[in-house]
């Protein structure tokens, strides 16, 4: 699976705690956009999309939400709470998102402009472009 929790320093003294993220350093990409959902309601499921080539660094700065990764192999379940934590995702992972707490911000940092043309928004369409590039 093309994901992986990474753990970012935390610059903490007696006044409170900060992490600091820079393109290319913590984030393994430049960062060209970045977006964040909150107010998400309870029992709510999002994403169910992969991206063609967008790679995403996903961090749960308040609150806990769950990811579903699936790369057409196998699936994963990832619990995002801590603001010093971030789920990089590749390109070509389904994601789903769900049980945001109320007080969920989930904050993502991209590594292109938004573009519509790169969502696989189609399951079955998902599968059959990881299963095409496994064969090529
Ligand atoms: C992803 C997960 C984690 C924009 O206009 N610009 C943007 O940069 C984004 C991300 C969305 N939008 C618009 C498009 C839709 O009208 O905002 C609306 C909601 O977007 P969407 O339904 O795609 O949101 P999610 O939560 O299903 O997925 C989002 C990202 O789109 C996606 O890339 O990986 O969060």
């Amino acid at each position: 699976m093309k994901s992986r929790l990474v753990n970012f320093q935390q610059h903490g003294d007696k006044r409170g705690m900060l992490v600091a993220l820079e393109s290319n350093k913590e984030i393994p990409f430049a960062i060209k956009r970045v977006y964040y959902l909150y107010d998400t309601k309870i029992g709510v499921h999002r994403g169910f999309h992969a991206h063609k080539s967008l790679e995403q660094i996903l961090i749960c700065i308040s609150g806990e939400c769950c990811i579903h990764l699936d790369d057409g192999k196998e699936t994963q379940e990832v619990i995002l709470n801590k603001p010093y934590e971030g789920l990089y995702i590749a390109n070509d992972i389904w994601r789903e998102m769900y049980n945001f707490s109320s007080n969920a911000v989930l904050l993502v940092l991209a590594s292109e402009l938004y573009n519509e043309a790169d969502y696989i928004r189609d399951y079955k369409e998902f599968l059959q472009s990881v299963n095409q590039e496994e064969n090529t």
